[in-house]
């Protein structure tokens, strides 16, 4: 028998790069919502990964996208992400650092000119230098880079910012680099024993992953401000024998986004709560029954009662 290791993988990154894409399918299963939109993700979730063969267990945690906390119409709940993320690289063996390649409109002027890191990253690279982890450097979303050509300079201006053991580019939509990733991660765990029982796939309660594939809908269904106005409460969750009956509020911050979540004859709630029950149901393998209700709670974004209130403390 090889060596046994176990440990804890932060999984950082900027908003919307694929944290939560990847970690779900490092899982195999999905238990982190993602969405196009940047700021999905609020709060920490860990997920199990067991490897193959019994070479090892791989906690990974999934973190809030690293954004400027302090930026125009940010507000308590962005500061609330922020220090969730950032105090994750305290916690854990190594970090995976997610990033993305540079975008087709930019891309000419990276194969003219060199790629830069660019400067949002600073709060990721600053975190990253001052706790000193290993890290492995996963670059995502390969199957949209422009060109091949592209990878090296941006693999190159990596490897000098920081120190990593690996960099690897990845698709974690295509699931491309994804063996190479786990093999470059667990090697950088120490020696041990399992962290968690083998079936054991995430922290969470059912219940609030009912509550996170709600607020999912919300971000793939709605637009502008509203998904960042939108946070959801689990009021009722029943198991019973054949079933579980779910009761969500939907809290909104003001009357005008109510109207839309709500939608013309309800037609909006009810697409939400039927995809929402569609989900649920694959996560918890039953049948669903999911009753939705759509509340103003004026501005609890922004501040700390607020906050708390929708459960993010
Ligand atoms: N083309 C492509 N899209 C991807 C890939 N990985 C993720 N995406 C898409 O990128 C978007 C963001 O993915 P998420 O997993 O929600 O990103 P995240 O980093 O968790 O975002 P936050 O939680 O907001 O920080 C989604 O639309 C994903 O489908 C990839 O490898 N290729
Ligand atoms: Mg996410």
């Amino acid at each position: 028998m090889g060596t046994f290791r176990a440990g804890f993988v932060a999984i950082v990154g900027l908003p919307n790069v694929g944290k939560s894409t990847l970690l779900n399918l490092l899982l195999g299963q999905k238990i982190a919502i993602t969405s196009p939109r940047p700021q999905t993700t609020r709060n920490r979730v860990i997920g199990v990964k067991n490897l193959d063969a019994g070479a090892g267990q791989l906690v990974l945690v999934d973190t809030p996208g690293l954004h400027r906390p302090g930026g125009r119409g940010r507000t308590e709940l962005n500061r609330y992400m922020v220090d969730e993320a950032l105090s994750a690289f305290g916690e854990v063996d190594a970090v995976l650092v997610v990033v993305e390649g540079p975008s087709a409109d930019i891309a000419k002027r990276v194969a003219k000119e060199g790629y830069k890191i660019a400067r949002d990253h600073g709060t990721l690279l600053d975190a990253l230098k001052a706790s000193k982890k290993p890290a492995v450097l996963a670059l995502n979303k390969i199957d949209l880079l422009h060109s091949k050509s592209l990878l090296l300079p941006v693999l190159e201006a990596w490897s000098a910012a920081y120190p990593f053991q690996a960099l690897v580019p990845i698709s974690a939509l295509k699931s491309t680099g994804v063996d190479r990733l786990l093999t470059e991660l667990s090697a950088l765990l120490p020696e041990g024993e399992r962290l968690f029982p083998e079936e054991m796939i995430t922290d969470r309660a059912e219940r609030w992953l009912a509550g996170e594939m709600v607020r999912e809908q919300v971000f793939l269904l709605t637009r502008e401000e509203i998904p960042y106005s939108v946070a959801v409460t689990i009021d009722e969750f029943n198991e019973r024998p054949k079933d579980v009956m779910i009761q969500a509020t939907i809290h909104v911050e003001k009357e005008a986004q109510k109207k839309i979540v709500v939608g013309e004859g309800g037609r909006m709630i009810r697409e939400i709560g039927t995809r929402a029950r569609n989900e649920i149901g694959q996560l918890l393998d039953c049948e669903v029954h999911l009753k939705l209700f759509v509340r103003v709670d004026p501005g609890w974004s922004q501040n700390s009662r607020g906050i708390r209130e929708m459960g993010y403390e």
